[in-house]
């Protein structure tokens, strides 16, 4: 059996019931055939397929936590520490009842190859919880979250793991969880979380980042192919970080966002997404988005799925892992949409990403085009290892600068390896290599 074969029946038998993590796999393995055809024989001797697919670490604790009644509850909390060969592992931490280890194995596994793309010295690593915060007190989640930054304590710091926000952790959450390590550690670290308050560390620009180096992304991808996001109407799923961002700046570049969704229903504004009453219903208020439509009397809810069926040029999926299947890439293709760039992380499914790059729709995966996130979290590091903070600025063109960069890198990848336009192989190829030849030059750890 070739050795890609290989790897992917050991990852199906070693990882039972991870359809998550083996659809992740999948994919950065398929892309690399090229690049280990060229060198099996190095890459066997040293099982770096085995050891790039099997995290270094996988740790999961109890969370108990008592609500506001006095009422106990347990849940499952884990820290997926899954390649640390280019730097600390670095990445999220969700917290949503999907969560358990294969979303877990993906996310981190994806994140390593992400984290790779931007530049940056970071290794890759996600954890978590499957505690809902929907409907919580902020007494509930700041329990919560004492409790798990109290077993997660021990695996984290500046130089080891730096975790940060992902689904259901934003300012609020990483403040408490920054609140209760300090007083643990009885040391301030302000290099262990990143995603901080600016009064305590945070870096300008990180709250925007996912989203505008999105949009950043998209920008060059269409310019690249002699087009421009200027006058195009824009899908964007979720109503989060990620889809909020990403609708400000596309009406920045011109472009006009015609949706948002969140788990229970989804928005068409035919005058585009108001980027203020969004915020004040989902940061502010917290509330669904029923109530988006009650403040902006064109604008239609509809309850259930079907953001994709809105006639769009570009689509952007902002909310979570497999959104965007293959009727919704049919869909989305029969409107005449060209250009689909990933803003969560793995939203659209194996065969309706083959459907869409098939039609010769743009396609750029989640690992390059939401990797803005993590480079400023990377920068927030730097900023807290110099004790300074750069302006809004500064960061942002940084953030620009990166977006640009890593487009280039898979781009270029893609066309080194004869599939020019490819940025899914592009993608993984250029992650992947950076880690294998610090895993070369590392020996077998
Ligand atoms: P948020 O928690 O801020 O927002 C998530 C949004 O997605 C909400 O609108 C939520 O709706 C919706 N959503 C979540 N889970 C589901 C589900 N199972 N089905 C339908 N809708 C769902 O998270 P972010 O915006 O931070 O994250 C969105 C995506 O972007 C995730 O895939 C994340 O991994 C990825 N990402 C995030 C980065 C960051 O810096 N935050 C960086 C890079 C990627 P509801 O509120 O109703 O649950
Ligand atoms: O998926 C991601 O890249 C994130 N959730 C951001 C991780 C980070 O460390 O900023």
């Amino acid at each position: 059996m070739n050795y890609i074969d290989e790897i992917k029946a050991r990852v199906a038998q070693q990882n039972p019931g991870m359809p998550e993590f083996h659809q992740a796999v999948e994919e950065v393995l398929e892309s690399l055939r090229p690049v280990i055809e060229k060198n099996e024989e190095k890459y066997r001797k040293v099982a770096l397929l085995e050891r790039i697919t099997t995290p270094e670490r996988v740790i999961m604790f109890r969370v108990p936590w008592v609500d506001d009644n006095g009422q106990a509850h347990v849940n499952n909390g884990y820290r997926v520490q899954f390649n640390g060969a280019i730097g600390p592992y670095k990445g999220g931490l969700r917290l949503h009842p999907t969560v358990n280890l294969s979303v877990m194995k993906f996310l981190s596994f994806e994140q390593t190859f992400k984290n790779s793309l931007t530049g940056l010295p970071m290794g890759g690593g996600k954890g978590g919880s499957d505690f809902d915060p929907k409907g919580k007190s902020d007494q509930e989640i700041m329990r919560f979250c004492q409790s798990f930054m109290t077993e997660l304590y021990r695996y984290i710091g500046e130089d080891t793991d730096v975790p940060a926000g992902d689904i259901g952790v934003g300012a609020r959450e990483i403040g408490y969880l920054f609140g209760h390590y300090r007083r643990i550690r009885g040391s301030y670290v302000g290099g262990v979380l990143t995603g901080k308050g600016l009064s305590y560390g945070g870096s300008l620009a990180r709250t925007q980042a996912t989203g505008y180096g999105l949009l950043y992304l998209t920008e060059e991808l269409l310019k690249c192919n002699g087009k421009s996001l200027k006058g195009l109407t824009v899908a964007v799923s979720g109503a989060g970080n990620v889809a909020t961002y990403a609708i400000e700046k596309a009406w920045t570049l011109g472009a006009k966002p015609v949706t948002c969704s969140d788990s229970t229903g989804w928005v068409y504004d035919p005058d585009g997404i108001d980027v203020a009453t969004l915020k004040e219903v989902k940061e502010v208020k917290r509330a669904r988005l029923t109530e988006y439509v009650k403040a902006r009397p064109n604008a239609q809810y509809h309850e259930g799925k079907g953001v994709w069926t809105v006639k769009c040029d570009v689509a952007l999926p902002c909310a979570t892992q497999n959104e965007l299947l293959l009727d919704d890439a049919k869909a989305l293709v029969a409107n005449g949409c060209f250009c689909v760039c990933e803003g969560a992380n793995m939203p659209t499914s194996l065969d309706a990403t083959k459907y869409l790059q098939d039609s010769g729709v743009l396609f750029c995966p989640g690992k390059a085009a939401n990797a803005g996130g993590v480079s400023v979290s990377g920068l927030e590091m730097c900023q807290n290892s110099e004790r300074r903070s750069w302006s809004f600025e500064e960061v942002d063109n940084m953030l620009h600068e990166i977006m640009v960069g890593i487009f280039h890198n898979v781009d270029n990848a893609a066309k080194e390896y004869g599939m020019e336009g490819n940025y899914v192989a592009g993608a993984n190829i250029a992650g992947f290599l950076k880690v294998a030849d610090a895993m070369l030059l590392q020996g077998i750890v």
